[in-house]
């Protein structure tokens, strides 16, 4: 495949995509580790006959997070938003608890489904995490925790948001679904707050089909945490607190060992794909990739690159178009943002306005495709198409006048493998 440098070689122009169905690229295909040790593993779980309910591939895998996550108490669970909810119940969480919006959406569901309302504040233009003086602002009587996100690996300003927590009473809840293997400044990303959540879904570094982890240094919380995922069960027959079904299946667990035991190869890939894309867009008017924060240590695991539209030429759907045209399925995570996402939009359709910052990233950025199955080639090709598009921004724009519409491209059907 040679690197399209010319307009009409683009797809939108007329030309054949750069990418076949079966080769189209996606953000989030899964990361595989050695499939032969995952098949052994299940067939080993199969053979035992112990499928779940805190099996021996879970605990193992509780062993590896505190390791690896360098915190003494790790709690599988099914899914981040599970790990969420487990962690907010245990935590004695309610009334309103103060989010950013710029996030996917479960973050905010997650304490909704509780009946726990996300307030939401504006994020800092640097970490595009939280901005804890917005946070500190939202403060009324009813707010009992703040929950942070470490968006797309980069570390919010977690210290401060423990300030602030700790000045107002408040729990400190970390969403670190993004953020495996990462470290603000030389601190293990978990080490902060009351609790940190961890999400294992496919699309994350690490993955256990679907699955998370709550790590928290507190070994009441964890002991709590330990009896909500399990109906609140603290023997055969005695329930002694409200629980639910959170527990990790020992499928998932084989899947995450498995995954782990990748997980350098997997952080090589991201970086490399992450070198290619900065070299090869750098100098691009108004297109810049986000970089790590100074000194925090990054997972390079989601690729956010932000479109300046009067310096590029193109606004980000512009682009996005012209990179859908190829099969390059890019996507706006975390548009329209979960303000302007039901239940929320409707509860309070002007969210909008204290939320400035917010509101100009997700309309000026969007995530490229990497992880292990995007070669250096591919990630080259995305960006030189990229380049090439801004390089003629005038006809790329004129082109799509007439076929663009303010609706979401419409969904890739998933990928062939
Ligand atoms: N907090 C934050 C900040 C989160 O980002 C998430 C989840 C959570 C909490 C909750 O954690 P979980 O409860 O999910 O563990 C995906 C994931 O479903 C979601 O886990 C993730 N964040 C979010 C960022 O992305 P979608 O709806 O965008 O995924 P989908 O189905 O479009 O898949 C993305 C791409 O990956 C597709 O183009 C195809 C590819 N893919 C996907 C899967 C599942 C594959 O190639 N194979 C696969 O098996 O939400």
């Amino acid at each position: 495949m040679s690197e399209k440098t010319r307009a009409e070689q683009l797809a939108i122009f007329g030309g054949t995509p750069a990418f076949s169905e079966a080769d189209s690229l996606h953000v989030g295909r899964p990361n595989v580790g050695d499939t032969k040790r995952l098949l052994d593993r299940i067939a080993g779980a199969i053979e035992q006959r112990r499928l779940t309910n805190d099996g021996p591939f879970v605990r193992e895998l509780e062993r590896r997070l505190t390791e690896i996550l360098d915190v003494p108490y790790c709690v599988a669970v099914g899914s981040g938003t599970l790990g969420l909810q487990v962690a907010a119940r245990s935590l004695g969480l309610q009334g309103e608890v103060i989010v950013p919006s710029l996030t996917f959406v479960a973050t905010a569901h997650a304490l909704e489904w509780m009946g726990i309302r996300p307030v939401f504040g504006d994020v800092d233009p640097d970490s595009l995490g939280l901005d804890p003086r917005a946070a500190m602002k939202l403060v009324t009587a009813r707010t009992s925790a703040i929950l942070g996100v470490h968006l797309w690996g980069r570390p919010c300003r977690v210290e401060e948001l423990q300030s602030v927590a700790a000045d107002r009473g408040l729990r400190l809840l970390l969403d670190a679904a993004h953020a495996f293997a990462c470290t603000r400044g030389a601190v293990p990303i978990a080490r902060f707050g009351d609790a940190t959540v961890f999400s294992f879904h496919a699309t994350k570094i690490v993955n256990a089909f679907e699955g998370g982890a709550i790590a928290t240094r507190d070994a009441e919380l964890a002991a709590r945490a330990r009896l909500v995922r399990n109906f609140g069960f603290a023997g055969y027959d005695e329930v002694v607190c409200l629980g639910i079904n959170g527990k990790m299946s020992e499928a998932s667990a084989a899947m995450a060992l498995t995954s782990l035991e990748s997980l350098d190869e997997f952080l090589a890939a991201n970086r490399r794909n992450y070198d290619v894309y900065r070299e090869a867009l750098a100098g691009l008017p108004g297109v810049g990739l986000l970089a790590p924060g100074t000194g925090d240590g990054w997972n390079h695991h989601y690729v956010a690159l932000e479109i300046d539209p009067p310096v590029a030429g193109l606004d980000r759907d512009h682009v996005l178009s012209v990179l859908w045209a190829e099969r390059i399925f890019a996507r706006r995570y975390f548009h329209p943002g979960c303000h302007r996402m039901e239940p929320y939009a409707s509860r309070e359709p002007d969210a909008g306005r204290r939320l400035p910052v917010t509101e100009r990233v997700l309309a000026r950025v969007l995530l490229l495709p990497t992880g292990t199955a995007v070669r250096s080639r591919d990630a080259a090709a995305v960006a030189a198409i990229v380049r090439t598009a801004v390089v003629h921004a005038s006809a790329v724009r004129t082109r799509l006048a007439a076929a663009r519409s303010d609706a979401a491209p419409e969904t890739p059907a998933p990928p062939s493998t």
